[in-house]
């Protein structure tokens, strides 16, 4: 398919008329075009990835061995809190924000997020931020491990500890603006013959994402803000000798992070959505049951925060409550997995490196899911509770879920988003590594836990050793599974075989546009003809002229089409 063919007889855009190639400079620039921004995002957070995944190498090297020998416990304290902040706040949420930014315009045939001038504020908040954070590593670094429970982070550390909530403030702001762009896109940018139950099922995750980021968050804000001034000014809200309350912090602190482990995964259900039909031939089973079952997780996750604070002094029966909701999320998760599953049954499954991500993802979220039932159920909790069974069960969920997501992501969009193929051989290499060292690393953990291994202790009972050697093993593998990825990246990004504008032949708007999409996205925009999910429904020639029948607006001066007639697009 050429670009040629999507121009209509005698009409074209003045400007721009051509996919120019981006220059690498391009990306320093305070760029407000939701490709660059999108890019931006996903580099820059891989950047804090590895420093993210130094810190924990060194976390398994000291826990390689009983004794606390590599670094003090106070060091080690500071690593896993550095460790956990920088994987959630630098690396996995903007990420979805990356992968977001990048692809909703493109997939719903708009030429620019909502309000380009704040997206950019929105990324250009992450950088100085996670340098601040970073940098306090090198004096005084917050102790506390990434939830910062008081009185622990109002004691330990004072510099360091204000340094991180400043941090998390900023990174949470950056996610609000985010949240709130995404949410408007959606709702007013859509091109006109798209409705809101066609839309593509990475956007309804992406929706339901956002309303999350907008609700949690500031409670996350406020619960930052008292901790500061109990922190700096000697305020008591969390201090009983002046008659606060820590489990406040904690009820404040889950009511939003619980939501937040649902704004790392739900991105990129909605990834697995888009991939898993494109890679199986297959339109996608049960798309309504997935669109609405987004949004079930994120009111369900709104309800549930109290599973972490089964311990914390919780009376039975509000226990109960918190038990019994955290379960019932289950179903609408079992939903969308069972929808992917039955995608694949039967479908022509290309065995490519997106394809192996994505199966990857659906093994080991499943494993993750369920010890998340099993972690709901109060017994069960009390007894491995702050032990290597929950580190096993967070690492499934957000290893599994989020990392196994985001490598689906770029493999899949790669073409798309440089122009260049993605070197498949070495994309199976990759995926080997890290699916065999992610399980070395953390499936024994659950029986360290169940043995009663504490968490977040640098020290251990010898009887832990032999497992705890075989996780550090795995560990490293997985830390050299990166450099074929990161080569494969960088040497395909620059010199790897042009990409066609739509190498798996897919369906969605995003894959209408050259490969890497003209800064306008699109020459004309796309009329949804054919539904993004109806692989082998309709006979395939149709698919293939389906350029042809993409372009029936007339396009006026402003790029906009004359004959907009629909509700949904308002100018
Ligand atoms: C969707 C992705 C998920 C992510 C990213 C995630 C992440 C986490 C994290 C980071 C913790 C550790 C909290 C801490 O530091 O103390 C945790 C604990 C927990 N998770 Fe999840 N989780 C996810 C899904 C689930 C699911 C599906 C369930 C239940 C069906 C669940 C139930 C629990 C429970 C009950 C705990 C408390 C364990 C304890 O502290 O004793 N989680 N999760
Ligand atoms: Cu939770």
């Amino acid at each position: 398919m050429t670009q040629a063919q999507l121009q209509p007889s005698g009409e074209h855009l003045s400007h721009h008329p051509h996919s120019e190639e981006r220059r690498w400079q391009d990306y320093f620039t305070f760029s407000t075009d939701h490709k660059v921004i999108g890019i931006q995002y996903l580099v820059t957070g891989f950047l804090f990835y590895l420093v993210g995944g130094a810190l924990a190498t060194a976390i398994r090297t000291e826990l390689a061995t009983p004794a606390p020998d590599f670094v003090d416990p106070r060091l080690y304290n500071s690593l896993f809190t550095l460790h956990g902040t920088i994987m959630i706040f630098l690396w996995i949420v903007p990420a979805g924000a990356g992968f977001a930014n990048y692809l909703l315009p493109l997939m719903i045939g708009a030429r620019d997020m909502a309000f380009p001038r704040l997206n950019a504020v929105a990324f250009w908040i992450i950088p100085p931020t996670g340098i601040l954070l970073i940098s306090s590593f090198f004096f005084d670094p917050a102790q506390a491990g990434w939830t910062s429970y008081p009185p622990l982070s109002v004691t330990a550390s004072q510099v360091g500890e204000a340094i991180w909530i400043m941090s998390v403030l900023l990174l949470g702001t950056s996610s609000i603006l985010g949240g709130i762009n995404f949410l408007v896109t959606l709702w007013k940018m859509r091109v006109p013959s798209m409705r809101l139950n066609q839309m593509p099922l990475f956007c309804w995750a992406m929706l339901s994402t956002s309303l999350l980021a907008v609700i949690a968050t500031p409670v996350l804000a406020g619960a930052l803000i008292l901790l500061a001034f109990d922190l700096l000014i000697g305020t008591t809200f969390f201090n009983p000798t002046g008659g606060g309350d820590p489990v406040v912090y904690q009820h404040l602190f889950w009511f939003y992070s619980h939501p937040a482990v649902y704004i790392m995964v739900l991105p990129f259900f909605g990834v697995m959505s888009e991939v898993i039909p494109v890679h199986s031939r297959k339109p996608i089973f049960g798309y309504a049951a997935i669109a609405y079952s987004s949004l079930a997780i994120s009111f369900l996750g709104l309800i549930v925060w109290a599973h972490h604070m089964f311990t914390s002094g919780t009376p039975g029966w509000l226990r109960m409550f918190f038990m019994i909701t955290t379960m019932i999320i289950a179903v609408p998760t079992g939903i969308k997995i069972f929808g992917w599953l039955a995608t694949m049954w039967g479908g022509k499954i290309r065995l490519n490196s997106p394809m192996l991500f994505a199966m990857g993802f659906i093994s080991t979220f499943v494993v993750g899911g369920l010890s998340g039932v099993m972690l709901a159920s109060v017994p069960f909790d009390i007894h491995v509770h702050d032990t290597y069974f929950v580190v096993a069960h967070l690492h499934y969920v957000l290893f599994g879920g989020s990392m196994f997501g985001i490598y689906t992501a770029i493999y899949h969009w790669f073409p798309k988003m440089t122009g260049r193929m993605i070197n498949e051989p070495w994309g199976i290499v990759h995926f080997i590594l890290t699916y065999f060292g992610f399980n070395l690393t953390f499936l024994p953990m659950h029986v360290l836990g169940l043995q009663g291994m504490p968490r977040r202790v640098a020290m251990y009972d010898p009887q832990f050793a032999n497992i705890n050697f075989i996780c550090t093993i795995g560990s490293y593998i997985l830390a050299v599974s990166t450099i074929p990825f990161l080569i494969n990246a960088v040497w395909s990004w620059t010199r790897g075989t042009k990409a066609e504008d739509n190498p798996w032949q897919a369906l969605g708007f995003e894959w209408l546009t050259s490969s890497p999409p003209s800064i306008e996205n699109f020459e004309v925009l796309p009329v949804l003809t054919v539904g993004v999910y109806d692989y082998g429904m309709s006979d395939l020639s149709e698919v293939e002229s389906r350029s042809s029948v993409e372009v029936k607006y007339p396009v006026g001066p402003d790029n906009e089409p004359v004959s907009a007639t629909s509700d949904s697009q308002s100018k």
